[in-house]
């Protein structure tokens, strides 16, 4: 049967031309294969059969220009019924989606639940005062204890919810609550019991303190510059403990790992634990944070700088929990895109509590709870201290987070107090102990901590009678010995074992801790704590003695580490924990496989002129991206993340090509399903849409440009922005990026201050070029035309993820658009392109006066232009430079000079630069679209007369003419300087640029543009 194939809806555009052809008469082609690539003047969209079968004739060709319901192809098809992808009933599909959903859900809930032995029974906390009724609120209380005990925690939180529906129904007012008492999420008898040996296991934690401590205070001690931190990891050395010994797997050839992401300044304690495991040495403790020669221990978790430990740069605060999040959402897009196994790997992330401050460590966390990341466990060390005191003196830092992440959707659970208060609040009849907990606020919890036994039975429990009375039996000592949740390994062990099997959402753990915990008066819950990093001997022999570590009086006045014997218990101890998790953590390895490039030829017809056809380098870029789809290598590992913006860059091509991650599939029939170009999201999604998230997306960038260690699997991550809205935002987040070796595109699209006509001052880009250029291993251009982008991105895609350099590119590209030549014969070409410039073209008609311009980016073609009217008007010859990447050429001629100046003996060698232009005729003028420092960057490497024109200054909207004329980029100002410039060498008589100023109406009184 011969079907027609025609040109299905496309939106908006009519008229849209045919670029390519993708298949031959009489070839075999599948349901859903790309037949040909039609173009509007801002996207390429590739359009598939809707029908298997053999091509009998095609009806079109390259050039043509095609609208909805023309005749693209014949096809002689063995489908029954043709396959229209609009066409899929979704509502259908929503329906056996439901169904499957719900069944799982009865599954989930005919789960028997987990009836735990229960001492006694659930108490129920009775506040009396205030109630008009006490008999009613106890019964109503104990029919609750009831349900939770016959019938467990699930019924118990059904009935509530029920109640509170009614009360609503009935038109009750409901108080809002974001909070539970300040007390353990997780009831005594709920208590998950750890098959540890806890007397051992507090012996090696108390080494681990020892070295740890001791590691800060020898390094301080020999060089008292350094710094460095004990009190924080004194606060979580528990909280990391359990986790080593009971929780965190190892990556294996078995298994890909769980990933932690330590909290940056807890770094000596990971070190310490290391040094106990036998992977650190004496000497390298004693390198702490001196780096610069080998074997130095990096102050915090920098994987640049210890590639094999390190995995996860995490000491600007507030990255550490965004790179967490995204890392696990990418974890679940790699499943669901078949990529990974899904062997229920966690993603553990520690934070301070004083790092919750930071907008970026709460950004994120809807997208967890939204995503279900279940694979995702946050833990907040919250010893209520930040660096220059408490994080939350007046109010509960606890209580503000709980209801913070409870509102978000997460899994809460709250780790207050330890074991010794559980008789306490067993006994705790009357409710006030609770009630004085939760009245408490954090600035009276740490300073009780920085007191002693006394202070805190005056000051906590002497608030009621009832807490007075609750305590008469116990001394001082006893009530001091009260401890905080975040102390007690079992009450750690139960959060982690819970938090680890809750299904459904992302977990957090808000634990209360001691900051300085055991550091006594040089540091125990002290607002100055955080800073002390020095010891005196009193201090030492207290520390030692409150941790029991086995040192004599000497040994700890020499400060020496101790580490107990290989055939120790501790020591067989610790090795056999991380033997049975898999391995030691942290560690950073990679096995992954490296992507072949593409051939060249994929790339082939970007190096033809575009003719007339005008087009901009975000065009061509989508294109490429297109072609590199089809490239069965490439494809797959390909990672497009875009936050919102696909359409702006013409990329909504990818939404029906690759379609958009979404764990939860399409619950919903698109507005736009009868168009080609469809919103389609869908499980096994290709593209990261993030929504208007710029750190989101870099985060993503992130994850998926390590993918090649933390999932060992190489990928391509491609992230596209708004250029002024790249480092400009995400600055901190791309330094860590750089430092975790990610290797990936960024491209800085809408690029430059004077292509983005209308946007105005906030979106118009002058100096990410610049900003790039700090990051050593950011690779950056700033390409014009088609072939250039061909070049850069196919080298960078060899570099990065076939010979593994750990670099990543940041390319520039405009939304202006022109036409582009084809790729210039000359076999260096392609070699200039990645240096950084090549000469692009040559006026030398005239053969008397010369000059040199060079371009890069959008304002490369005004000095073309520029150049023309020069020989033209003038008779003035110039040679035009393409200069891709300023960026580039200055770190070339750095080390060159570098290697010239310590090689004074030794003939020079020649920068790049100055090949280029040593042999060349006249003064130079160069121009980018960006500031004037960006060309400045060659200047020392040429032996001319050097000028810069550039946009420094704030944007502004008006049309690009209008733009370039006010920074003075255009062509009239290049044909005027360029005068101005070879006048000045005295090349000229000075009257041609006097003429041309009048000619071009310059205005010569006008200020800089930086100053209006
Ligand atoms: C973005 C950023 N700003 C400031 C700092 C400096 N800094 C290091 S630790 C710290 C205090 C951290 O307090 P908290 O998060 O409560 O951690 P704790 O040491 O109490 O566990 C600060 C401000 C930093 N590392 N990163
Ligand atoms: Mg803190």
């Amino acid at each position: 049967m011969t079907e027609k194939l025609l040109v299905p809806d496309i939106g908006d555009f009519e008229n849209v031309e045919i670029i390519e052809i993708l298949v031959k008469e009489g070839q075999e082609i599948k349901k859903n294969d790309p037949v040909i690539t039609i173009e509007s003047d801002k996207s390429s969209v590739e359009i598939p059969s809707i029908f298997s079968g053999k091509i009998k004739s095609i009806n079109v060709k390259v050039g043509d220009k095609v609208s909805k319901g023309d005749l693209i192809l014949n096809i002689s098809s063995v489908d029954q019924k043709p396959f229209y992808p609009q066409d899929v009933p979704k509502n259908t599909e929503n329906l056996i989606q439901e169904a499957e959903s719900s069944q799982k859900k009865t599954q989930e809930l005919k789960k028997p639940i987990q009836k735990t032995e229960k001492e006694k029974p659930e108490i129920i906390q009775v506040i009396n005062k205030g109630d008009i009724d006490p008999l009613e609120t106890s019964e109503w209380l104990e029919s609750l204890s009831d349900v939770i005990e016959k019938d467990g925690n699930h019924r118990a939180h059904y009935l509530i919810k029920e109640l509170i529906n009614k009360a609503y129904m009935e038109g009750a007012n409901i108080p809002y609550t974001q909070n539970t008492p300040y007390i353990n999420t997780i009831p005594v008898s709920e208590e998950k019991k750890s098959s540890g040996d806890q007397n051992l296991e507090r012996r090696i934690r108390s080494l681990i303190r020892w070295n740890a401590a001791a590691m800060v205070v020898r390094a301080n001690r020999k060089f008292p510059e350094l710094g460095g931190h004990i009190g924080t990891f004194a606060s979580a050395a528990t909280l990391y403990d359990v986790g080593m010994n009971h929780f965190w797997r190892a990556k294996n050839n078995k298994f890909g790992g769980d990933l932690v992401y330590f909290q940056g300044h807890s770094a000596p304690g990971m070190y310490a634990r290391a040094f106990l495991e036998g992977r650190l040495n004496e000497k390298q403790l004693d390198s702490f944070r001196q780096e610069v020669n080998p074997g130095g221990l990096s102050s915090y978790p920098h994987p640049w700088l210890m590639p094999n430990f390190w995995q996860f740069p995490t000491v600007s605060m507030g990255l550490g929990p965004m790179l967490a999040i995204y890392q696990a959402r990418y974890m679940k897009y790699l499943i669901n895109r078949g990529l990974i196994k899904d062997e229920g790997r966690k993603v553990w992330a520690f934070l301070g509590d004083g790092e919750m401050d930071e907008p970026e460590s709460l950004g994120a966390i809807g997208l967890a709870a939204r995503e279900k990341l279940d694979n995702l466990i946050f833990v907040v060390n919250c010893n209520l201290q930040r660096l220059d005191g408490p994080v939350r003196g007046n109010g509960k830092i606890i209580q503000e987070l709980e209801g913070i992440f409870r509102g978000a959707g997460w899994n809460v659970i709250k780790v207050i107090w330890g074991s010794y208060w559980d008789q306490l609040l067993a006994n705790d009849k009357t409710g006030h102990l609770v009630k004085t907990m939760n009245e408490t606020v954090d600035g009276e919890y740490q300073a009780m901590k920085a007191r002693n036994g006394a202070y805190v039975r005056e000051k906590f429990f002497g608030k009621y009678p009832e807490t007075k009375e609750l305590v008469s039996s116990l001394s001082d000592k006893d009530i001091w010995r009260l401890n905080r949740g975040g102390h007690d390994p079992h009450k750690v062990f139960a959060a982690y074992d819970k938090a680890s099997k809750n299904i459904g959402s992302p977990t957090v753990v808000i634990a209360k801790t001691i900051k300085g915990y055991g550091m006594g008066k040089s540091g125990e819950s002290v607002n100055t704590t955080h800073q002390t990093k020095k010891l005196d001997v009193d201090d030492l022999m207290y520390y030692r003695d409150r941790f029991d570590v086995p040192l004599t009086d000497e040994q700890v006045k020499n400060i020496e580490y101790y580490k107990p014997d290989q055939n120790s218990p501790e020591i067989k101890y610790i090795k056999e924990r991380r033997l049975q998790l898999g391995g030691f953590i942290p560690e950073r390895t990679t096995y992954a496989k490296s992507i072949k490039a593409p051939p060249k030829d994929i790339f082939e017809n970007m190096k033809l002129s575009t003719g007339k056809k005008e087009m901009s380098t975000t065009m061509a870029l989508v294109r490429m991206l297109t072609n590199l789809l089809r490239d069965k290598n490439v494809a797959p590992r390909l990672v497009p993340i875009i936050p919102d913006e696909a359409r702006t860059f013409g990329m909504e091509g990818f939404f029906q090509k690759v379609g958009i991650y979404a764990h939860e599939g399409q619950k919903y029939e698109p507005e736009d399903s009868a168009q080609l170009s469809s919103y389609r999201e869908e499980k096994s999604g290709q593209v990261l849409e993030e929504g208007i998230t710029e750190a989101g997306a870099m985060s993503s960038w992130i994850a998926a440009g390590t993918s090649y260690t933390n999932h060992d699997i190489e990928m391509i991550p491609i992230y596209l922005f708004y250029s002024m809205f790249g480092f400009q935002r995400i600055g901190d987040l791309a330094w860590a990026g750089a430092d975790s070796q990610s290797r990936g595109f960024l491209i800085g699209a809408t690029a430059g201050r004077t292509t983005l006509a209308g946007e105005g001052l906030q979106h118009q880009d002058g100096h990410s070029h610049l900003m790039a250029s700090t990051i050593p291993n950011c690779v950056s251009y700033d390409p014009t035309f088609h072939y250039e982008l061909a070049v850069i991105f196919r080298d960078g895609l060899k570099r990065m993820h076939e010979k593994k350099e750990n670099i990543f590119y940041y390319i520039t590209t405009m939304n202006e658009n022109y036409p582009h030549p084809a790729m210039p014969k000359d076999k260096s070409c392609e070699e200039g392109i990645i240096k950084g410039m090549y000469k692009i073209k040559e006026f030398d008609k005239y053969k008397k006066n010369k000059i040199q311009f060079l371009g890069s980016g959008t304002i490369l073609r005004e000095m073309i232009a520029g150049a023309e009217i020069l020989q033209k008007e003038y008779q003035i010859d110039s040679e035009i430079w393409s200069v891709t990447s300023f960026n580039e050429l200055r770190r070339e001629g750095l080390e060159v000079e570098r290697y010239n100046l310590l090689n004074p003996d030794k003939e020079p060698k020649m920068s790049y630069v100055e090949k280029c232009l040593s042999k060349t005729e006249g003064p130079i003028l160069a121009a980018s679209d960006y500031m004037r420092m960006n060309s400045d960057q060659i200047r020392p490497y040429v032996n001319k007369s050097f000028y810069s024109l550039g946009t420094d200054g704030f944007g502004r909207s008006d049309t690009r003419k209008n733009l370039r004329n006010f920074f003075e980029v255009d062509k009239e100002h290049v044909v005027t300087y360029g005068l101005s410039v070879l006048a000045k060498e005295q090349l000229i008589a000075s009257k041609y640029a006097k003429e041309a100023i009048k000619k071009y109406k310059i205005d010569i009184n006008k200020p800089m543009p930086t100053k209006l």
